[in-house]
């Protein structure tokens, strides 16, 4: 404005997955003297999302809050501070409802708008709100650049995939069908229309930042930025790695893992988590305890309770005892912890005493190791993860196992989960190229700040 205040307002969608970079962006506006609004849904998807922005905002007041609702008509019971809902059908609701709701928004801040971050999600929804207020709106994507030439161009592939062997995209490797979130390659889901719907939209916006850097997807970054992807693509600003925030602690919850790990050796200990969505049957978490009682190494393995995850919100006790049997209990206790609530993710993976992790490659996960140079043995699960994957197995500091298929295609056995994690914490070239990529990430950071 004309007192040279720089204001932006930030958008983000649904997830911890989105939640948790726009709010690692946000404070880096503000450690740049930047005016930051923070515009959400509410109510949020998990209760993760809720206590993550109530302590973001008692750690800066100086933020602007405003929250809009989410208008749905699975909100039957009394609104909750967090709605489990299928995923897309809240992004789905979320476009909507912002639709209406922003623009009187907008116009009203004061100081007047800067510029305008919003969610990949978001895109359709709300630029034709910038537009007519002629707010530079920028996106940030919250997944890789390999999954951003993906969306940008989706728009001018056919509208069934499931014929192609390989989505080929100009400058970058052949994505493989199966590689490809199965639900842009079913013929009706949500996401694939709102998929559909924004990426049309890409190069209308002013730019795009993504949580990624050079060393980690070099090849990409280069053909997104050369035209090759889309010959009008607006600039892409590899702005990551984004690093963990203080804020982000939750409780005293944080600290019995990390004082687990002060006593293990270091590099000895793999740590098996995966995010946010997955719910594992019990058949696949005794295979999982199995497999990595059977790997030889100490871990640290999080089972999920489902209300700080997306989707369900039974809030059950876990019982291991009878999930596992006693047997196996025992043989757990000898050698690992087993977390059952949301861990501090990001604290636990710069522990020294950690040396691989078994993740289901969420792209935050992934930078979070990239960052920390703690090697990979991907799982892929769902949507954009086996792309993830496959960007750590190219740079070479981890791989993953095509064999296993997405969540529930069918039971990953002890054995082969076991035999991962020796691959993952014996091999010396992933640790050296690890250690590589952490020093890019590191060497990113210093230029930035
Ligand atoms: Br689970 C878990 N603690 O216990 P991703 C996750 N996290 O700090 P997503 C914790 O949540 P997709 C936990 O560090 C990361 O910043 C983790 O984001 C943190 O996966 C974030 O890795 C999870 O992108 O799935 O959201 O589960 O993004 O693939 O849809």
């Amino acid at each position: 404005d004309d007192n040279g205040v720089v204001h932006v307002a930030m958008l983000p969608s649904a997830g911890m997955g989105h939640l948790t970079p726009f709010l690692r962006l946000a404070t880096f506006f503000l450690s740049h003297n930047i005016k930051v609004t923070l515009i959400t849904p509410r109510p949020t998807l998990s209760l993760s999302e809720s206590q993550l922005l109530s302590r973001f905002h008692s750690s800066f007041p100086q933020v602007d809050q405003i929250n809009f609702k989410v208008e749905s008509s699975l909100f039957t019971q009394s609104p909750n501070s967090h709605m489990p809902i299928p995923y897309f059908q809240m992004i789905d609701h979320i476009r909507t409802s912002a639709a209406k709701a922003l623009s009187p928004l907008l116009s009203s801040l004061s100081p007047p708008l800067s510029f305008f971050v919003s969610d990949y999600f978001m895109l359709s929804s709300v630029l034709p709100i910038t537009q007519s207020l002629s707010l530079p709106n920028y996106l940030l994507f919250t997944a890789s650049a390999s999954f951003f030439a993906l969306y940008s161009y989706f728009s001018t592939l056919p509208s069934s995939l499931s014929e192609l062997e390989a989505v080929e995209i100009q400058g970058i490797p052949p994505i493989p069908i199966s590689s490809i979130p199965p639900d842009l390659v079913a013929p009706n889901s949500i996401f694939k229309k709102v998929f559909i719907e924004d990426s049309s939209q890409v190069i209308k916006v002013d730019g795009i930042f993504i949580n990624t850097f050079e060393a980690l997807e070099p090849e990409v970054l280069e053909a997104v930025n050369a035209g090759k992807v889309l010959t009008a693509m607006p600039p892409v600003l590899p702005f990551g790695p984004f690093v963990p925030c203080e804020f982000e602690k939750e409780g005293d919850q944080w600290i019995k893992p990390l004082k687990w790990l002060d006593d293990q050796p270091r590099g000895s200990v793999v740590f098996a988590n995966f995010g946010t969505h997955t719910e594992f049957g019990w058949d696949q978490i005794r295979e999982i305890a199995d497999g990595l009682v059977k790997s030889g190494s100490r871990f640290l393995l999080v089972v999920k309770d489902g209300k700080y995850f997306n989707g369900d919100d039974k809030n059950e006790e876990v019982g291991l005892e009878e999930v596992l049997g006693h047997e196996l209990v025992d043989k757990v206790r000898d050698k690992g912890l087993v977390m059952k609530e949301w861990v501090y993710q990001s604290g636990i993976l710069s522990h020294e005493a950690i040396g691989g992790f078994l993740s289901h490659c969420g792209w935050n996960s992934i930078v979070e190791a990239a960052w920390n140079g703690v090697p990979i043995f991907g799982w892929p699960q769902r949507g954009d993860q086996k792309m993830n994957a496959e960007v750590v197995k190219m740079s070479g500091w981890g791989t993953w196992n095509k064999n296993w298929g997405w969540i529930g295609e069918r039971l990953v056995t002890g054995e082969e989960i076991g035999d991962a994690i020796k691959v993952l914490m014996n091999n010396e070239s992933f640790k050296i190229r690890a250690s590589k990529i952490k020093e890019a990430a590191r060497k990113v950071m210093t230029l930035m700040v």
